[in-house]
């Protein structure tokens, strides 16, 4: 079993697959906490999570731009560079898939609206690594390959790029991580080193990190060519070219409700009803406003944001807002049909169902996140 020697995890994890491992947290855990603890961090595995012996590991940086490979050991990236931490959401490209699969059957793994977390990511800044490795513009370079170090059966690694943009982008802040929330980089999450792209996709941010090369071309990897990419919902298996359609990198506006939980019953005694959730866009952007309607959509009421942090600077918004609204019950009615949305920066707003924007593998689904409750008298 290839899976025998994968970490312990927390008990209260929702699994979604057990091998490989991928799991999601109860979702009042996410708006408890704006630093998601690390045992409670979503986690989401394609393969056997690779044992690296930390003495052993090299980081292998080459390709357009560069004079020579270079190797470097995790102590060189621990003591050559300096430290830099990020606080940065991730969201896999799959959360909210479960909504999608209600209108029609998707391919992909059932996530509810957890699949996305918050963490403080300590590490060294990926444009130092490749200024020290000698890069210098002029090439052909347009992107940055991640390999990792998990392999599936016939030995092909798990991969992503980024535009090398991004990567080298001043106020990109792209990390190469060994650390989060101040622990140790967890296996579940890359020990001892994984990609940390903020604003972009989970995909990209590719754990046990093995190799980076700078190429004038995007990952051959399957992950990077014929998966986790956007179709119209007149698209199906048979027809479906996923060489027309661009990889997902920045992730499009999402909120979500966290409490109460679908279906939950409520006593109307409590007089306020309090309604908790997330909110993130990607690409930095920031989330300005989360509206939260109690009867449906009909009438709004402005949720209060809590960012956990200093305001960031314009276009480095990486981590999520926590927001809460509490407000008197409607007078009447046994049934609350809860809904909220969220604007960003630049007014980007989430669409209003989720029909429109179903597409065949169930990525980027991010209508307005709806709950039922029950008001008991
Ligand atoms: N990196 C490697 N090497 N292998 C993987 O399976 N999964 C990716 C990404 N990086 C993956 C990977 C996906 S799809 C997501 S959503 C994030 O890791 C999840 O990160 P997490 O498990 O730390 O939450
Ligand atoms: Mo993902």
């Amino acid at each position: 079993d290839p899976y025998a020697s994968d970490p312990p995890r927390h008990p209260a994890l929702k699994i979604n697959s057990l091998k490989p491992f991928n799991a999601e947290p109860p979702s009042e855990i996410l708006s408890e906490n704006f630093l998601t603890p690390n045992a409670f961090f979503f986690k989401r595995n394609h393969l056997p999570v690779p044992e690296v012996d930390p003495e052993r590991y090299r980081l292998e940086i080459s390709g357009e731009g560069l004079p020579k490979a270079v190797s470097l050991t995790l102590e060189d990236l621990k003591t050559k560079f300096p430290k830099h931490t990020v606080t940065a959401t991730l969201q896999c490209a799959g959360n909210r898939r479960s909504e999608m699969n209600k209108i029609k059957q998707v391919k992909g793994l059932d996530w509810g609206i957890a699949a996305i977390s918050n963490a403080q990511w300590g590490g060294v800044r990926l444009r130092e690594v490749l200024e020290h490795a000698g890069y210098r513009h002029g090439g052909a370079a347009q992107h940055v390959q991640f390999e990792g170090l998990d392999k599936d059966v016939s030995g092909t690694p798990y991969g992503a790029s980024i535009p090398l943009r991004k990567a080298l982008s001043d106020d990109g802040d792209v990390l190469l991580a060994y650390e989060m929330n101040g622990e140790e980089l967890p296996r579940d999450h890359g020990f001892p080193l994984r990609a940390v792209v903020p604003g972009t996709v989970g995909a990209r941010n590719v754990k046990w990190l093995g190799k980076i090369i700078v190429s004038a071309e995007e990952s051959k990897s399957h992950w990077q060519q014929n998966d986790y990419k956007g179709f119209s919902p007149s698209v199906d298996w048979d027809t479906v070219d996923f060489k027309s359609a661009p990889a997902i990198q920045e992730l499009p506006i999402q909120s979500a409700i966290t409490e109460p939980r679908d279906g939950a019953l409520l006593e109307r005694s409590g007089e306020q009803v309090t309604v908790r959730g997330y909110a993130w866009s990607g690409g930095g952007r920031e989330v300005v406003r989360v509206d939260v309607s109690l009867d449906g959509g009909k009438t709004w009421q402005v949720a209060t944001l809590r960012s956990g942090e200093d305001a960031p600077p314009l276009g480095q918004a990486w981590a999520w807002k926590l927001w809460e609204l509490s407000a008197p019950f409607p007078p009447e009615g046994e049934q609350l049909d809860i809904v909220c949305k969220a604007v960003d920066n630049s007014y980007n707003m989430q669409p209003d169902s989720v029909a429109p924007i179903w597409n065949l593998r169930g990525v980027l689904s991010n209508a307005w996140h709806r709950v039922r409750v029950s008001v008991k008298k």
